[in-house]
């Protein structure tokens, strides 16, 4: 893939807390900063997301008492896999990784901020109707084809690349920044349902 000026990198939640030593840590999902940074030098347009949950978010296990972390219960939108506490407003697990390049980016879209919501997807909440105002920002900036990136694979980034081809923008996703949580086989679920839907996967930009 040749990257064009009109073109967004979007840095998917490269967080603290995602990472080894964080509440929620994916297995490796240090290892994409390096990736995305270097990623991040190639697009004139780089934008992040940042999953920023009130304490007490309706996504968290300690939320639902007996609950455990990664069973699932039935929230008014839906499914909902509740989650350890992690992403809380302020706190240093919510902050970007120390070493991610995030000066370059020009947006940061906060997302699982309603206590009574969760959303993986950038551009709508678990709901899949309310919206974060992405893709207006998108719209009105021109910029037509979207590139993904980030923690993880087979949730945030699989849930804003199946919206992002859902309102009609080109999406690809650079497998080599990405790592998956892969619960119960979710990540051969996310990569077959990005490919059904139109997601060109790349193993990397060169
Ligand atoms: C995420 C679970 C809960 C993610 C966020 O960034 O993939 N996963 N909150
Ligand atoms: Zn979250």
């Amino acid at each position: 893939m040749k990257v064009q000026p009109d073109d967004l990198l979007l840095i998917i939640d490269v967080q603290n807390d995602f990472c080894p030593g964080g509440a929620l840590a994916v297995a490796d999902g240090d290892t994409v900063v390096p990736v995305v940074n270097r990623l991040a030098e190639r697009f004139d347009h780089v934008a992040l997301t940042q999953d920023w949950h009130p304490a007490g978010h309706s996504s968290f296990a300690t939320s639902h008492p007996p609950a455990a972390p990664f069973s699932s219960i039935t929230m008014p939108y839906g499914p909902q896999t509740l989650w350890p506490d992690h992403c809380v407003q302020g706190t240093s697990g919510a902050a970007f990784h120390p070493q991610l390049a995030a000066d370059k980016a020009e947006l940061v879209i906060r997302k699982g901020f309603r206590a009574a919501i969760d959303s993986y997807s950038a551009f709508f909440e678990n709901d899949l109707k309310t919206p974060t105002g992405l893709a207006g920002y998108l719209r009105e900036r021109g910029l037509k084809r979207i590139v993904m990136a980030g923690l993880a694979t087979d949730y945030c980034v699989q849930y804003s690349a199946l919206d992002a081809r859902r309102l009609g923008f080109e999406t690809a996703v650079v497998m080599a920044g990405c790592r998956a949580i892969d619960l119960a086989g979710s990540l051969a679920t996310a990569t077959a349902a990005m490919t059904e839907a139109g997601v060109v996967l790349l193993d990397d930009i060169a």
